[in-house]
């Protein structure tokens, strides 16, 4: 049990469009929740949804993730790239092609945190069908630092071909 005096709520976007995507998902979820300092409080359906940025690549499958943790935000966002590794993720320098799994660290309690390797809340959470849906789901309240309530953000993005799974 982490103590209710010193977790914060996180919220994780999961993403995939290779090799089984919903697995990859499933087993991400699984080993997240697994991570020392953090507990899972919550998870979305799965959603199948076209690429967003170059279209000559598979589908993806995306969710989000709650979790609370006493983890600071960076060494977060380094147990997640682990995991992401740990999937077989391969770093190849192009912008926006496939893979196996991405993590996005989408919120950090309430913070607004702008360092090197990290921007929180995630750059594009306000307009990323993909993460606003499968976010509301599961935090319907939800206010995002510096965007506003996310019932405002939906209002203005379209759900358009984003499927939720069975
Ligand atoms: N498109 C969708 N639909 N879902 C993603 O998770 C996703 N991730 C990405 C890019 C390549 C921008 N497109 C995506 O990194």
């Amino acid at each position: 049990m982490i103590n209710d005096t010193d977790f914060v709520t996180a919220f994780i976007g999961l993403g995939s469009n290779l090799d089984q995507p919903a697995e990859q998902l499933v087993t991400a979820r699984q080993t997240i929740a697994a991570l020392p300092n953090i507990e899972e409080t919550g998870f979305s359906s799965l959603y199948r949804n076209p690429p967003m940025g170059p279209q000559d690549q598979p589908d993806y499958v995306n969710a989000v993730m709650a979790i609370k943790t006493s983890l600071p935000a960076i060494d977060l966002l380094h147990q997640l790239q682990a995991v992401e590794q740990s999937q077989g993720r391969v770093r190849t320098g192009e912008r926006w092609g496939a893979r196996t799994l991405d993590l996005d660290l989408l919120l950090y309690g309430d913070r607004q945190i702008e360092v090197p390797d990290l921007t929180v809340p995630h750059i594009g959470i306000a307009e990323r069908a993909f993460v606003l849906y499968p976010l509301y789901e599961i935090a319907p309240d939800l206010s995002i630092p510096g965007f506003g309530k996310l019932t405002n953000l939906i209002a203005k993005c379209p759900k358009n071909d984003l499927h939720r799974l069975p």
